[in-house]
């Protein structure tokens, strides 16, 4: 289905941005073109409330910075000099460069990097997987964003699957440990202000006093990477007070006597001094905790972008099974929710086209180290749904990296990212109202089509047509090249594995829109951890060498550098997806780097002043908000901000490429930092 060729009316479509919430959209059209994009109320959970930047997404696509046709780099890489060259040319060029790759150096000398820029299945893990599984390129390892945090899950719990949140306007008691959710899950604050009518209470758990601090009735600051000490402290009183669920502990749980002695050691003083949280404020939170039913943990990505994140999300997870809060409507937790729709992703990513061959596995938050330092070397990198750049740690090592000569590099955008500077050929990519793509929550349990709205943008195509032309070109006839997007959707909504969404089938999601997966409860299932049970204690997890009980795992000191950086996302952005839009900017107004009143004070800063960041791997230069809305010896910055013209905005250039405890995911907040003042400031 298409709606192109109706140039007037309101139709519905999905938000493609890897957020959450996953809104349902109405998409208003005047003479061809969106005039509007505004939420649909008939969404069942995003009941049609979106958030600004997609109220404003017309003006992404229609911004006249948009690509419209592919070019070839003719200046030095990173200077941004294009010339406009034809499909044929550019498909024929990367064919016959990867031909020649291929036959002197092998596929693996050729890297995909790619991440979720657009959640679209057919868009993000469809006939792109399939071509570089047949090409039998290298691997990536996508692990910038939640693995580490993922994986901590699961040996705790068996899989991505938590408490339902259209369950939660029950709750009473909502903790948001580490999520700023009034920016990144506007839909779960929509919910705990529903339920705040009813009386619940909202507690929050962060570094930083951000919008979603504001909105708690209780904010609770806590040094970074100490989250895992304070909910072991939490055990330790549950326990020591007698405050457990005793009868699902021992249903439900493997472990809660090795680990009732275990925490005896986090007692409310040690668990004080390592936290930051006060002794009376540990106690008052636990005892909230255990006497407010139903209870929620919002359990978020910031926690785990530290060196101990997975053992810290594997900790924090353990909690609301010694309160037996899983069997609570509206109780439990929510880490990410995708298990409960997962698709058929060996039918649509084509696996066996890679023949068993046991190709290298590059993690992408090593890019710098990959196309510096790898041995056989990356020769060729292709670039889609993703700005690593601006994105990816140790910005400096992978600019570096992409500005190597002998390095064949293709980025396929909407815009000129700043990755796309480096480019040998860039090519235009057509924006999610161009295309058609099935998307699946990670937090709610709807799943949705998305068909095509408007006419492409220019020459533009979308990722799945690119990867059949490349097909094409390099000669692979396998079956599995000509699908259509319609009977790749049938292949993902097709999964024996998941028979909670073998209702959902492409005429139903024609018909009605939304639907929603036929499970929203955990129990009484049997969870898929080893002993089947929550895992208070797991012997998988000694298997793999790690602890086999929640532990506090102090980070490792850096260097002697004087403040923890914490460098997260920000409100009006996603990721960097519209920091080069300028409504959105604007919205934005300028990053700040918060700073605690006392520090400012013995480093002679005032509010107001631009600073410049430092460490060993490269500088920034922020505007400091001076304050107490973070704890002294801590600096938090908001955004993930393109290269403006004089600004020095880029936070990654600071950020460690080490490899976090679990999952091999990103450690952006566990970096040290210096600053100085910047005396003479030659922009703003
Ligand atoms: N507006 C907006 N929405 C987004 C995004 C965006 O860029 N902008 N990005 C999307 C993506 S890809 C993701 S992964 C999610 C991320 O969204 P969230 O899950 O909210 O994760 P972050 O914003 O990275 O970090 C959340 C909070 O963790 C805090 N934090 C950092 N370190 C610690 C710590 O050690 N302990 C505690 N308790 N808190 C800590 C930060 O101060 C921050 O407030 O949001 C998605 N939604
Ligand atoms: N310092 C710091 N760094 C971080 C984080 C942090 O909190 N702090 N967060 C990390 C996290 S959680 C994540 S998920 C990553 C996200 O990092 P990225 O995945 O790089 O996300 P974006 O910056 O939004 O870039 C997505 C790009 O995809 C392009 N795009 C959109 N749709 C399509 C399409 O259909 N086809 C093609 N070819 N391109 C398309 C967009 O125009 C945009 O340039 O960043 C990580 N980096
Ligand atoms: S970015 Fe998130 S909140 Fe905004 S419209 Fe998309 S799914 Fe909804
Ligand atoms: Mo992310």
């Amino acid at each position: 289905m298409s709606y192109v060729n109706q140039p007037d009316g309101i139709f519905p479509s999905v938000c493609s941005l890897d957020c959450p919430d996953q809104c349902g959209l109405l998409v208003h059209k005047k003479d061809g073109k969106i005039v509007k994009v505004e939420g649909d109320p008939n969404h069942p959970v995003t009941q049609g409330n979106i958030c600004n930047k997609v109220r404003h997404m017309a003006e992404r696509i229609y911004d006249s910075k948009r690509l419209q046709y592919p070019m070839k780099r003719v200046g030095a890489k990173g200077e941004g000099k294009f010339e406009r060259i034809t499909w044929e040319e550019a498909i024929a060029t990367i064919a016959s460069h990867w031909k020649e790759l291929i036959a002197s150096e092998g596929p693996e000398s050729i890297l995909p990097y790619s991440f979720y820029g657009n959640m679209g299945i057919l868009s993000a893990e469809g006939m792109d997987r399939r071509f570089f599984h047949r090409l039998g390129a290298s691997r990536l390892n996508r692990a910038i964003c939640n693995a580490a945090g993922s994986q901590g899950y699961k040996y705790t719990m068996g899989d991505s699957f938590g408490t339902d949140p259209e369950d939660t306007v029950h709750t009473k008691l909502f903790i948001f440990w580490g999520v700023n959710a009034v920016s990144t899950n506007m839909h779960q604050i929509a919910l705990a202000q529903k339920a705040r009518k009813n009386g619940a209470k909202v507690i929050v758990i962060d570094v930083h006093k951000n919008q979603t601090g504001r909105f708690a009735d209780w904010f609770i600051p806590i040094l970074p990477g100490t989250d895992a000490a304070l909910a072991l402290g939490m055990m330790h009183i549950l326990f020591a007070e007698n405050m457990t669920d005793a009868a699902f502990l021992e249903q439900y749980t493997v472990g809660h006597k090795e680990l009732q002695e275990h925490v005896k050691q986090y007692d409310p003083h040690t668990v004080s001094a390592i936290t930051g949280v006060p002794v009376e404020d540990l106690y008052r939170l636990a005892r909230m905790y255990v006497e407010t039913s139903p209870s929620l943990i919002r359990i978020g990505n910031g926690l785990q972008h530290h060196d101990n994140g997975g053992m810290t999300v594997r900790t924090i997870s353990c909690l609301p099974a010694l309160t037996g809060q899983w069997l609570v409507k509206g109780g439990g937790a929510i880490k990410g929710n995708s298990g409960f729709l997962a698709t058929n992703t060996t039918a649509v990513q084509r696996p066996d086209l890679l023949e068993n061959k046991k190709t290298r596995v590059i993690n992408m938050n090593l890019l710098g180290n990959a196309l510096l330092e790898l041995d056989p070397p990356v020769r060729s990198l292709y670039v889609y749904n993703c700005n690593p750049a601006i994105v990816a740690p140790e910005a400096n090592k992978v600019r570096q990296g992409l500005s190597r000569e002998n390095l064949f590099t293709v980025v396929h955008d909407l815009f000129l990212t700043e990755t796309a500077l480096y480019a040998d050929l860039v090519l235009p990519a057509t924006s999610a109202f161009e295309n058609t793509d099935l998307y699946t929550s990670y937090w709610h349990h709807y799943i949705q089509i998305q068909n095509p709205i408007i006419e492409r943008c220019g020459e533009s195509k979308s990722n799945m047509e690119i990867f059949c032309l490349l097909a094409q070109a390099m000669g692979f006839d396998n079956e599995a090249f000509v699908d259509t997007e319609e009977a790749i959707i049938r292949q993902a909504l097709d999964n024996p594995d998941n028979p909670y969404i073998k209702d959902i089938t492409y005429e139903a999601l024609a018909e009605k829109q939304y639907v929603k997966a036929n499970r929203t409860v955990i129990f009484p299932e049997t969870l898929s951890t080893p002993s089947g049970k929550i895992e208070l204690y797991s012997q998988l997890m000694e298997d793999d060498g790690y602890a086999p009980l929640p532990a506090y795992i102090p980070l490792p000191k850096e260097s002697e550098l004087p403040f923890l950086f914490v460098p997260g996302p920000n409100h009006n952005f996603l990721n960097s997806t519209f920091s080069n839009n300028e409504k959105h900017t604007q919205m934005e107004k300028e990053p700040r780097l918060h700073m605690n009143s006392a520090d400012a004070s013995q480093a002679g800063i005032e509010d107001g002043d631009v600073v410049h960041i430092w460490n060993e791997r490269g500088a920034c230069e922020l505007k400091v908000s001076v304050g107490e809305n973070v704890l002294p010896g801590v600096l938090v910055s908001q955004g993930l901000w393109a290269d403006l013209p004089g600004t020095k905005y880029t936070v990654n250039a600071l950020t460690p490429d080490r490899i976090a405890d679990m999952g091999e995911g990103a450690v952006f907040f566990s970096g040290r930092v210096d600053l100085k003042k910047v005396h003479e400031v030659s922009f703003r």
